[in-house]
């Protein structure tokens, strides 16, 4: 039976998180150019999710799918030299970080908000007409749930009985839009009103998603159809690196740079503003993230948390070289 193992779900997390930190890094340093979109604060969605898959079940994901490459096992050099558009990269460096494809997991991302629809469902079509008995998830944010494409994938998967995992990433934004400006009902009405069976489970929380998930996805591999999850999260990043808006979490100097020259406007007062807004950032982050959230759960076994840490900090760091040597070097990859 398939047991949840939290310490495996939190390395799994910390290693994305630590990869998509090397990338802010490359990013800033202005080797990696053009949009950037993190999966920073969606890692408990994921690794909840991805951790209960097995060979040969799919996924589609959308601009935000890093941690979805990673946790499934994807060569993390091929991905960076894929972000860094070298033609030994994942997708020969012609896909970049939101078009990436791997043939051998399964995996296939698009930046069409709403695409992961019809692309699992497409999946697990083909699924079910080989008789595999295996599953597709489709991972996207609330955004996408009024896209007409994933509306008529949950209906088409809920008529033909398909074994496709809605999972929607709920962040509350959609660029600069929130849920409550855009979305009538709820999420998870939608679904049923298609006849899915559908969860709401905190994001945060590996262990709920785990579970959660547990329960889809082993009524899945019966043939139950369809079924949805509506999981919420905290976004802990702008919409995307460079974009210079205020969300909740931005980092505090990018906002003191952003703000700099309204200063002359809105005189001292602002720095007033901005402190607040600081402050409540630096809650709502704590608050929000999924890795923190763990970490509390398993901090009486301060040696084996130390160790974890240090291992993976290590492997990103020796990768993260990998990549460059090769990058720079104009160095074969094999
Ligand atoms: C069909 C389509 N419309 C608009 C866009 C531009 N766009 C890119 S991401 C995004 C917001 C997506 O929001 P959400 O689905 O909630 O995902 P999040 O970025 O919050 O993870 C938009 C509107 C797009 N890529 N595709
Ligand atoms: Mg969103």
């Amino acid at each position: 039976m398939n047991e949840i193992d939290i310490w495996k779900l939190y390395k799994m997390m910390l290693r994305s998180r630590l990869f998509e930190n090397a990338v802010t890094k490359l990013w800033k340093e202005g080797l990696i150019t053009g949009e950037m979109h993190l999966g920073i604060g969606e890692e408990a969605i994921v690794a909840g999710v991805v951790s209960q898959l097995e060979d040969g079940d799919a996924m589609a994901v959308t601009h935000r799918g890093t941690p979805q490459f990673i946790m499934r096992g994807v060569d993390p050099v091929s991905l960076l030299l894929e972000f860094f558009g070298h033609s030994e990269g994942l997708c020969k460096g012609q896909g970049g970080h939101m078009h990436l494809f791997s043939k051998e997991h399964l995996i296939a991302a698009s930046g069409i908000v709403g695409a992961s629809g019809p692309a699992a469902t497409g999946f697990a079509l083909a699924l079910s007409y080989k008789k595999l008995n295996k599953i597709a998830v489709a991972f996207f944010g609330e955004g996408a749930v009024n896209q007409g494409m994933m509306m008529e994938s949950m209906n088409l998967a809920s008529v033909w009985n398909l074994p496709v995992l809605f999972v929607c990433c709920d962040n509350d934004w959609a660029v600069t839009t929130t849920t409550n400006n855009c979305t009538g009902g709820t999420i998870l009405d939608r679904a049923k009103g298609f006849g899915i069976e559908g969860y709401s489970v905190n994001g945060t929380d590996v262990e709920a998603v785990w579970n959660v998930t547990n329960q889809a996805i082993s009524k899945l591999r019966k043939n139950s159809g369809p079924q949805f999850i509506h999981a919420t999260c905290t976004h802990m990043e702008a919409h995307l690196l460079g974009d210079l808006l205020l969300r909740n979490n931005q980092d505090p100097v990018m906002m003191a740079e952003t703000a700099e020259p309204l200063k002359q406007y809105a005189g001292e007062s602002l720095d007033e503003v901005l402190l607040l807004v600081r402050k409540i950032g630096a809650q709502t982050k704590k608050k929000g993230d999924p890795i923190v959230f763990t970490k509390k759960k398993l901090k009486d076994e301060e040696d084996r948390l130390k160790q974890i840490e240090e291992d993976v900090a290590k492997e990103i760091e020796e990768l993260t070289s990998k990549a460059l040597e090769i990058y720079k070097g104009g160095i074969k990859y094999d």
